[in-house]
């Protein structure tokens, strides 16, 4: 069965002025759409064509023979966990389950925002940062190009998109501000908070 680009879970003006309708044009409807063309065509025909995508990243993760079928399919997988990560009106108080592990794995809330907005301004080129849970704890990190918690069987609990086509429209050069205003005004913490691992 194809991999399918799926709908925006709001309108494409949702997130102004965070997140402007003409980035989610062309990061939704293009650069999403292209990963999953891409992949339908790369896993067409071989052994990873009825497999789920979680199944082809993880047996393609460091495979150099199988690149190109696993930044597609990685970058996919990332962009459908990105996109339900944000809300109209989001940022502010998260749940208090979250909010309570965040404060004990990483001292305050501020705290766990400076290191995620640290991890994700420090990714040199193309990236995302990631709030996980690994080994039972809370932690942020960063990978390059498409690679993902799951390639270290790692927890997401919300990725970020840094690479320029996320906010280059918006914020040009200024990639911090970006994920600042990514924490404060749309990330669903709700959503975030039903990732914990029950
Ligand atoms: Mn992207």
């Amino acid at each position: 069965m194809a991999f399918e680009l799926p709908d925006l879970p709001y309108d494409r003006s949702a997130l102004e002025p965070y997140m402007s309708s003409k980035t989610l044009e062309f990061h939704h409807g293009k650069h999403h759409q292209t990963y999953v063309t891409n992949l339908n065509n790369l896993v067409k025909d071989t052994e990873f064509a009825n497999m789920s995508l979680e199944e082809i990243i993880k047996k393609t993760y460091n495979d150099s023979s199988k690149a190109g079928i696993f930044n597609n399919a990685s970058q996919h997988w990332n962009h459908n966990f990105f996109w339900p990560s944000m809300k109209k009106g989001g940022g502010g108080a998260m749940p208090s389950e979250l909010e309570s592990r965040i404060k004990s794995d990483f001292g305050s809330v501020e705290k766990f925002k400076e290191d995620f907005v640290a991890k994700g301004a420090g990714q040199f080129g193309s990236g995302w940062a990631w709030l996980v849970v690994n080994n039972g704890k809370l932690e942020v990190n960063s990978t390059p190009n498409g690679v993902d918690p799951l390639c270290f069987d790692q927890t997401a609990l919300l990725g970020c998109d840094v690479w320029e086509h996320s906010y280059y429209l918006d914020y040009q050069n200024r990639r911090p501000d970006y994920i600042k205003a990514f924490l404060d005004h749309l990330v669903d913490w709700e959503v975030v908070a039903s990732r914990l691992p029950g």
